[in-house]
Order: structure tokens, then sequence, then C-alpha cells
């Protein structure tokens, strides 16, 4: 069991920027699963994804894999012969747990593919000739200016064949659109147990770190990466999961 998220619960002075600190890791498992419309789904499916387009002998990356969700779902799954997760994060706090909780898993589950979990940050990774990549939620925290290198130097990595999911909250052009899917992410929210002031906080907090593309901005990205075609496969009111083939 972890910590309920009660971070923003109290009226602060002052709103710092959102990080992926001590406090935030302790609460983290609670907070995304109330925060993120179909956060269970989408893991549980990234398993079966990964199951699926995993290569023999090849990596799979998890880009920004905080408490190693995706990979826990990914070591289930993949079932190709000679096959290793690289799971980074250059969150200290968040490596560190992510890698006990990895080792709990090894102690309850048989045969599950190996895994390593590096604290890196993943703009300046030296990527290996891989066949999977998942950037669960994470691209959206990189600099707009750093994505369509990260993105390139994916493509750049992955084998024919090789896949990257992509998930992400999306903005929208069309304000109607923009509104009603905002005013429904703040029901879902609301029906999860924050409240108002908690809402607020949260918003501001984030408001600088985390900055959302429209799926337009997306779309046109992946192409000018490289990759052939790209897709959603799940959508959750204003949050989306993609997948881009090589
Ligand atoms: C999940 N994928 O549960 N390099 C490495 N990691 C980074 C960087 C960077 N430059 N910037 C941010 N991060 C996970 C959820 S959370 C999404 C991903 C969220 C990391 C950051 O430390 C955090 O752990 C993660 O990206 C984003 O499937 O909290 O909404």
């Amino acid at each position: 069991m972890t910590d309920t998220d009660k971070l923003f619960s109290k009226p602060l002075a002052q709103i710092s920027d959102f990080a992926f600190d001590d406090e935030v890791v302790r609460v983290f498992p609670d907070m995304i699963k109330r925060s993120v419309p179909g956060y269970p789904t989408i893991i549980e499916t990234i398993g079966l994804i990964a199951g699926q387009y995993a290569q023999p002998d090849s990596l799979v990356y998890d880009l920004g894999c905080s408490l190693g969700a995706a990979t826990q779902s990914m070591r289930r799954h993949v079932r190709a012969s000679g096959c290793r997760i690289i799971a980074a994060d250059n969150s200290a706090p968040m490596v560190n747990r992510c890698q006990e909780y990895l080792l709990a898993q090894d102690a309850m589950v048989e045969q599950l593919t190996p895994v390593e979990v590096i604290e890196a940050d993943i703009s300046e990774l030296a990527l290996q000739p891989c066949s999977v990549v998942v950037l669960n939620f994470t691209l959206q925290f990189i600099p707009p200016p750093r994505r369509l290198k990260l993105l390139t130097d994916i493509h750049r990595a992955l084998l024919p064949g090789g896949l990257l999911v992509l998930s992400e909250k999306l903005a929208f052009t069309d304000p109607h659109t923009q509104l009603s899917l905002e005013t429904m992410h703040y029901v879902f929210k609301r029906a999860n147990g924050y409240s108002e002031l908690e809402i607020a906080q949260k918003r501001s907090a984030i408001e600088k770190v985390m900055q959302p593309d429209t799926l337009e901005v997306h779309q046109d990205r992946l192409s000018q990466a490289g990759f052939s075609r790209s897709h959603i496969w799940f959508q959750s009111l204003n949050f989306c999961s993609m997948m881009a083939h090589k």
C-alpha cells in the first residue's frame, strides 16, 4: 500500500513548480491513478503491446519510468527470448523506489523479463538498438524544443518493425473541445476525491513543467522524426496513448 495523495490539500502560501521528489514518490501510485483517466487500462495494455512487438534478443525501453508500472506490466507479457528492459528516469527517488518494487515483483513472480533501472536524463541517453520504446506520460515533461530530437533518436534506435508507445495529455485548438474535456477531467478528479483547492493548487504547480501538445502537433512531429505511421489506440477524456511505427 502507498500513501494517499494529500500534497495540495492545505492552502499553500507559495506554490513551487512541481518536482518528482521524495514527497511525490511516496504518494505517486495513488496520485497518478486518481489524476489520469484510463491509467490502469493503459498500463495493462502496454504489457500486451510490448508482448506483441518485442523482438527476440532486443532491448525494450521504458523512458520516464517513474515507479516502473509499465515495466512491471511488460515484464509479465514479453515472451520473446533474450529480451531485456531498460527503465530510465532522472528522479533519484523514483529510481530507488522503482528498483525496490521490481525486486518485490521478482520475489513474487517467476520468469519475468530481466530489467535494468538507470538514473538518466532521457533526452541525453545514447539509445541502443531496440524493438519497443515506451514514453508513458513523459514527453510532456520534456521542454518542447527538445522533443523532436528525442523522438528522432528513438526512431533511429528502433529496429525495423519497431514501435513507440506514446501516452500524453492532449491540448485542443478548438476552445469548445478544450473546455469540455478539461472540465470533464476536473469532474474525474473530483469524483476521485480531490477538492477544488487541491485541483487548483496542483494546476498552478504543474503548468510550467508539463506542457501538453495537440494531437496534430504530435503526429507532425512523429512523422518529422521519421515514423511512417502513428495512430491513437486509447483515449479517455483529454488523455491518450498512441502507437508510432518505425
Ligand atoms: C508510468 N511512465 O507510471 N529524463 C528522465 N525522466 C524524466 C525526465 C527526463 N528528462 N523528465 C521527466 N522525467 C510512468 C509515468 S510520470 C507522469 C511517468 C506523470 C520523469 C519524471 O521524473 C517522472 O517520473 C516521469 O518522467 C513522468 O507509466 O507524473 O504525470
